[in-house]
């Protein structure tokens, strides 16, 4: 049956995790009509979903928080770097101390979006029949709103149980003892791998591409120590926009080949001891631009990594002699006791590029070489990343136009949030902007306020409409392009260049011009009065 639409929104909110519910929040207090809702059934966005062991961010508190002092003063966390069940109760406090209950609808997976051009209106439908009508929509649905499982033949075949980590089991499955295999080496393929060999009686990782991970380097807080102190926040919460990747590092002024070799290990060693991302974006300038700087940075991480694994075979597979691909340019995770689970008796390494996977088979996995037995499969093979959330949710803009037709020959858009032809639609963490290489929170507020800014605009103004234009988008897929060709990312495959997909565009799907410059692009087109974007 078809509901009747409810009264107009100012906005209709898609996604509930950072993204989605600064904008509630916000746009609330800016006296709009809004309401929000997501597939999940709570707040929490992919920590709603991403509940398998070991699920954990890692980007570092307090940058990866909302820089509300009222949020802050009152939140305490337990680890620099928060596990998944922390980060949903986090949410679960926002959603109190900013009132969001009310204005939420979970359950609720949007299937249909079209523009109505008589009314500059968008009407919304869920996959449950629900209607709504909107002025704005505004996509929040983040860069993996849309799983990614191989076409393996036999899959319906298993006898056990095959497992996405991001659907994981609400009622835990008990896999103490059992026989695991994790597939992929991805973040979530790493921090699975940690958890589960601690477990099974028999753990197999199959690999393809080695992930060149760094040492998280963890940190428990205490109530005494919490690093860094509160009395520190506001100062680095402003510093997020000074910084590459939206945290409170920066790559450093020099380049590789300036240091003496001394002092370049010393340099190395330096951002290695720190843990976090530092290895990675606070290293020498020059790292993800040219080879040789790059195949420096490499090889330090290979003898590090090497010198944990005994085995010289597994050695080979985990950390090639060879560079498997340009350091960085393929999304580095954080581990922790990762190279060291090789050494135990229960634990098996199999590289899938040389013994690659034929098929799934009732007992397990049939690779060229053997069919291995398993409980359960676990397939951490990733997300149709960036832009595959945005195209499964019949977007329809002017002139019956799709979302899909219109990215048909590559993606399209003006600062990565808008659309020309999908008016007074804007996305956030999508495809052409810093997403995933900047840190959530930080994106979601600035391109939030950025979507704020510009609703208030319209709304002084007195206007209705307001569309990209086309000429804008074009400069922006060039500033896109001019970003990602300047590094060594476009040869690298991973879902930055959307080559993790079969048959998808290799295409840059990320801004790679760092926060700052990023935050002038939309600050100069706010002072510009969003002349970029054509209004009635
Ligand atoms: P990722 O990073 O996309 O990782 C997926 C992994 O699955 C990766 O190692 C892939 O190997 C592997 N994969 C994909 N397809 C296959 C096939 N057909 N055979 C074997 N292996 C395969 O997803 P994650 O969930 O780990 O992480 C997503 C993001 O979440 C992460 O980057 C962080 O930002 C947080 P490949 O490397 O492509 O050779």
């Amino acid at each position: 049956s078809v509901t009747m639409p409810e009264a107009v929104l100012d906005a209709l909110i898609v996604g509930a995790g950072f993204g989605g519910v600064y904008q509630l929040k916000q746009l609330r207090d800016h006296d709009y009509k809004v309401k929000l809702v997501d597939s999940a059934s709570d707040f929490g966005g992919v920590w709603y979903w991403n509940r398998y062991p070991g699920a954990r961010v890692d980007s570092t508190v307090p940058h990866y928080e909302f820089s509300d002092p009222k949020l802050w003063k009152n939140w305490s966390w337990k680890q620099r770097f928060p596990g998944s069940q922390e980060i949903r109760d986090y949410f679960a406090f926002v959603a109190d101390e900013w009132d969001l209950r009310k204005d939420a609808e979970f359950n609720t997976f949007v299937s249909r979006a079209v523009f109505d051009e008589q009314n500059n209106l968008w009407q919304i439908s869920s996959s449950d029949g629900k209607e709504y009508t909107a002025r704005y929509l505004l996509l929040n649905t983040g860069f993996s709103a849309k799983r990614h499982i191989p076409d393996w033949k036999g899959i319906d075949k298993f006898k056990g149980t095959w497992i996405h980590p991001s659907y994981w089991p609400k009622e835990e499955p008990d896999l103490r003892g059992k026989k695991i295999a994790v597939i992929g080496t991805g973040s979530t393929g790493v921090q699975l791998a940690q958890e589960l060999s601690q477990v099974a009686s028999e753990f197999v990782l199959f690999q393809r591409t080695p992930n060149t991970a760094l040492p998280m380097k963890q940190i428990n807080f205490t109530e005494a120590e919490h690093i860094p102190p509160k009395s520190a926040y506001s100062e680095l919460f402003q510093g997020r926009r000074d910084s590459f990747g939206g945290f409170n590092f920066n790559f450093t002024p020099r380049c590789t080949f300036e240091d003496s070799p001394e002092q370049r290990q010393e340099t190395y060693e330096e951002l290695w001891q720190h843990g976090d991302f530092h290895f990675w974006l606070a290293t020498y300038q020059d790292m993800l631009f040219t080879k040789e700087a790059n195949k420096e940075a490499y090889n330090f991480w290979k003898d590090k990594v090497r010198a944990r694994i005994p085995d010289p075979r597994l050695q080979a597979i985990l950390a090639p002699e060879i560079q498997p691909h340009a350091f960085g340019c393929k999304r580095i995770s954080l581990e922790n006791g990762f190279y060291e689970i090789f050494s135990q008796p229960n634990v098996s390494l199999v590289d899938v590029k040389s013994t690659p996977i034929v098929q799934v088979v009732e007992q397990g996995i049939q690779t060229t070489e053997k069919v291995w037995e398993f409980d359960y499969v676990v397939c951490a093979t990733g997300f149709d990343a960036v832009t595959g959330g945005l195209l499964q949710m019949g977007i329809q803009g002017k002139n019956g136009q799709l979302l899909t037709d219109k990215w048909k020959d590559g993606v399209k858009t003006h600062l990565g949030m808008a659309v020309s032809g999908f008016p007074n639609m804007f996305f956030t963490y999508g495809p052409q902007a810093p997403t995933a290489l900047c840190n959530g929170p930080t994106c979601a507020e600035y391109q939030g306020d950025f979507i704020i800014e510009m609703m208030n605009h319209m709304r002084k103004t007195g206007s209705q409409c307001i569309e990209a234009r086309p000429e804008a988008e074009k400069a922006w897929g060039a500033e896109v392009h001019k970003f990602a060709y300047s590094s060594l990312v476009p040869e690298t495959d991973s879902w930055y260049m959307g080559t993790n997909i079969p048959g998808k565009r290799r295409e840059p799907l990320i801004y790679f011009g760092g926060v700052p410059n990023y935050y002038l692009s939309l600050e100069s087109c706010e002072k510009g009065g969003f002349a970029e974007f054509e209004q009635s």
